[in-house]
């Protein structure tokens, strides 16, 4: 057997960003492959990351990971798993400890777990000294968490569900680069702390019990292909009525669960109302929720002082984040 970077202690360190869908992964094809049950476009962010270290250590007897400064024993299998699909090609069993950080509210529909799983992938790929494709990290840091396969790339994104029963097609791929179309996002923070139903959970719950579920995955073909024309032609009006159309099926076939998966508070609601009072009023802005009572306020650069200056002023809104369209996730 060779040796490889993970018996000498390789060391590598990530980031990536986090990922926002405008047309939304809900529901899952495969659970153990992770397959997603539809495809979804997405734009990853600049200014919400999370930098991840992995140290390989031979004197480990199983994987360790610290979050934000804190040990997280019960999310260690998940990270394994992941890990393994690296590993074990290569005849690789040291064990890794994973120091991962997060620049914003980790667990609460933020998509820390995007961010998160491309980060250890770029930076497991890197302790391991491998040279992925972009797809092999597509792949992997789905398995790890599917909306992570769209974080490996910046700027807009879509990933396809894919078909093959290996999941060997179901992988994200660049759709547009952030600088082609810098369009930004005000995120009203309208509570923190972690959420009560994850998304693995609550997707897993809405395919088997909600009578919306087969409509929800029954729209997705047509909804990506308006995504992806309007993304092409850089036409912010077809986006917004396709994204916020995209959104609102996803939380009705959500909320149709039984038991009910409401992620929406008071001022998650006064803020849709807000954005889209703007929109008539002919501000270029939209908006995005996802498995969380944040709102995503998607705009036209010249209109993000505007639309923070209104989300500021909805009762509940406790914080505001901004950001540009970022890179993909990179070795820092
Ligand atoms: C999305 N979400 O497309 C959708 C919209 C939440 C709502 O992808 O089970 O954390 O790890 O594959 O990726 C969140 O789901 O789920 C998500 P797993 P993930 O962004």
């Amino acid at each position: 057997m060779t040796t490889s970077n993970a018996t000498r202690g390789g060391v590598g360190n990530a980031r990536a960003g986090a990922n926002f869908a405008l047309i939304k992964y809900w529901g899952k094809a495969d659970a153990v492959l992770n397959t997603p049950a539809v495809g979804s476009i997405s734009i990853t962010l600049d200014t919400l990351y999370t930098d991840t270290e992995i140290v390989f250590d031979a004197t480990l007897a199983r994987d360790e990971l610290v979050l934000n400064g804190k040990r997280r024993d019960e999310d260690v299998d998940k990270i394994s798993a992941c890990l393994d699909l690296l590993r074990k090609p290569r005849g690789v069993t040291t064990r890794a400890r994973v120091t991962s950080r997060n620049n914003f509210p980790t667990g609460a529909g933020l998509a820390s777990s995007a961010s998160g799983f491309a980060a250890l992938v770029r930076a497991a790929e890197v302790a391991l000294g491998l040279n992925l494709t972009p797809r092999e990290r597509s792949i992997v840091a789905r398995q790890g968490s599917g909306s992570a396969a769209r974080s490996i790339f910046g700027g807009f994104v879509e990933m396809y569900a894919g078909t093959a029963s290996d999941g060997s097609d179901s992988f994200a791929e660049p759709l547009l680069a952030a600088d082609a179309w810098p369009l930004e996002v005000v995120i009203a923070v309208t509570a923190k702390g972690e959420k009560e139903i994850g998304s693995r959970s609550g997707m897993t719950r809405s395919a088997t019990s909600s009578p919306y579920y087969p409509a929800w995955v029954a729209g997705q073909t047509a909804d990506l292909a308006t995504a992806r024309v309007a993304i092409a032609a850089r036409d912010f009006a077809a986006l917004a009525d396709v994204a916020e159309h995209n959104c609102l099926k996803m939380h009705a076939a959500a909320m149709a669960t039984q038991p009910p998966l409401v992620y929406w508070n008071g001022a998650t609601v006064e803020c849709l109302h807000a954005v889209r009072r703007l929109r008539a009023d002919g501000v270029p802005v939209f908006f995005t929720i996802d498995a969380g009572p944040q709102v995503k306020a998607v705009c036209e650069p010249g209109a993000r002082s505007r639309v923070e200056a209104v989300l500021r002023d909805v009762p509940g809104v406790l914080d505001l984040l901004t950001s540009r369209l970022g890179p993909g996730a990179e070795p820092t």
